[in-house]
């Protein structure tokens, strides 16, 4: 356990990450001063809520702060290249992640569960199958509850699961998962990152520390990107692939097969659960494979997926209106996601033509977005585009499928409901972050939600007035609202 009573800490950013780390540290009898370089008014509210507690907190602060600090802890959002972090690595003064700091005050065991698209899900999968099992575990992490508000909380856990980011892994010393899992490594954040290949280096941190008695669980496919990224994984080594049959867990025909030596054959069948599709199914042989290093039940085990109902905002259905169905996928925020939603949806009365209109756009993270051009082709009949890339996705996928671009989300959701007819789908799988109009992923799903049913009451309403369908368009405004 690293001390840190009477240490001088600077911590960078002030949202739940450097909150977190500012009360930890404190309680650890550290003194600290946090700053962020933003000044809102929920800012100012933490700010007084951390100075009772007596760290020194300072808003709008750009410039580095002048005495000397023994340790600096970078909230994720915060780069490398921010000025006051460049000055703490010219300085000499070790920058470390919240992710670190909460690791090394921590009492048990990690699972560390990364990748570009899928963390979430298996981070909850691998706590459920867990807590069902009787091992005393909860998750944490980059699935929204920081590593350092509940590092006080593990001498009563068996094990820590954390879903870990990119971010937090590019400042880690001694972090080291005893099981590391990597879903999968795709375009993500490319407007941090200068190409896939820093991205992937970045994702390979998580095998960093790792001894040979640790574990490794890597997607087959993202193994083999990190070899040939030069990434040493020094752990032992289970693969999973929904593609690469010669994967140790593979999924052939909706089974989930192992060809591990000892734990060979059939080990669950996709269509018990309630998770659908070939990235559900790896998220599944994760899951699966944590749950073998620590030599849990088999049987145990399935229970615990069979059951787990599918996380709001990925793939969910909101309604179905007239034999339409509205999917909100907010949490698709690159363009694999998106690629991935689109073979997960169902097929409309013709299973070989196109009965998807998308709604895509948001913030922009640096992608190219033609890749999904093909599948785009197959599935979708039209797209509708927002935000602040909207021009950007309409000059990439223009040639493959009609790409309107509308002002808002609401505007997306209304044209595609008049143009959608039964057999449709209309989904939300926006491939952008949210940043530009909402909240975050969550509130945009949300929006989308509540457009979808004032739409489906409003249509309802009108039905019951003998009234013909009534195109969402000419809904009065108020029947709609913003976001
Ligand atoms: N800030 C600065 N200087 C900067 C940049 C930001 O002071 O140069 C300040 C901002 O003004 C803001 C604060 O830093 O007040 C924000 O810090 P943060 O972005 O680290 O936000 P947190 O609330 O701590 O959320 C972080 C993760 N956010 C990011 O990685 C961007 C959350 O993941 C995570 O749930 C949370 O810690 C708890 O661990 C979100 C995410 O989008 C969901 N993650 C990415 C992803 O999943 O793809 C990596």
């Amino acid at each position: 356990m690293f001390v840190l009573e009477n240490k001088n800490v600077l911590v960078i950013g002030l949202g739940a990450s450097g909150v977190a780390a500012s009360e930890l540290l404190r309680a650890r009898g550290a003194k600290v001063l946090a700053v962020d370089n933003a000044d809102t008014p929920p800012l100012r509210q933490q700010a007084n809520s951390l100075r009772a507690q007596g760290v020194d907190v300072r808003l709008g602060q750009t410039a580095p702060p002048e005495p000397h600090f023994d340790l600096a802890v970078l909230s994720p959002g915060v780069p490398r290249d921010n000025r006051i972090a460049k000055e703490m690595f010219q300085r000499d003064t070790p920058v470390i992640s919240e992710l670190e700091l909460g690791w090394q005050q921590s009492y048990c065991l990690s699972i560390g569960i990364s990748g570009t698209n899928g963390k979430t899900t298996t981070t909850e999968l691998v706590e459920r199958v867990l807590t069902h099992n009787h091992v005393k575990t909860l998750a944490a992490g980059n699935i929204g509850l920081p590593l350092c508000a509940v590092a006080g909380r593990t001498k009563e856990l068996d094990w820590l699961t954390l879903e870990v980011s990119s971010f937090q892994l590019e400042t880690i010393e001694y972090f080291r998962p005893a099981i590391a899992v990597l879903m999968n490594i795709t375009p993500d954040h490319l407007d941090r990152y200068a190409n896939l290949d820093d991205y992937g280096r970045a994702k390979g941190r998580l095998f960093l520390n790792q001894q040979p008695f640790d574990w490794a669980i890597v997607q087959s496919e993202a193994l083999a990107q990190l070899r040939g990224l030069g990434v040493k994984v020094p752990s032992k080594i289970i693969t999973f692939s929904a593609t690469d049959r010669a994967a140790d867990l593979h999924f052939e025909r909706g089974l989930i097969l192992s060809r591990l030596a000892d734990w060979s054959g059939p080990l669950l069948d996709l269509e018990q659960c309630r998770l659908r599709g070939p990235h559900n199914a790896e998220n599944v042989m994760a899951a699966l494979a944590v749950g073998r290093a620590l030599r849990l039940p088999l049987e145990g085990m399935v229970e615990a997926i069979k059951t787990y109902p599918p996380a709001p905002h990925r793939c969910e259905l909101v309604a179905e209106i007239g034999g339409v169905k509205f999917v909100n996928d907010s949490k698709a925020t690159n363009v694999d996601a998106v690629a991935k939603a689109l073979l997960t949806m169902p097929a409309g009365p013709d299973p070989n033509g196109p009965n998807v209109w998308l709604l895509a756009g948001g913030k922009d993270k640096g992608f190219a977005f033609h890749d999904v051009g093909p599948l785009l082709s197959q599935r979708v009949k039209g797209a509708f585009v927002f935000g602040e890339t909207r021009e950007k996705i309409r000059a990439a996928w223009s040639l493959f499928t009609t790409c309107t671009p509308v002002a808002t989300l609401l505007e997306a959701v209304s044209e595609a409901a008049q143009k959608a007819v039964s057999g449709d789908v209309v989904l939300l799988s926006p491939a952008c972050s949210s940043f530009d109009q909402f909240q975050n992923y969550q509130h945009r799903g949300d929006v989308f939600r509540r457009t979808v049913r004032d739409w489906q009451s409003h249509r309802q309403r009108h039905r019951a007035h003998r009234v013909s369908d009534m195109p969402c368009a000419d809904a009065p405004a108020s029947e709609l609202r913003q976001p």
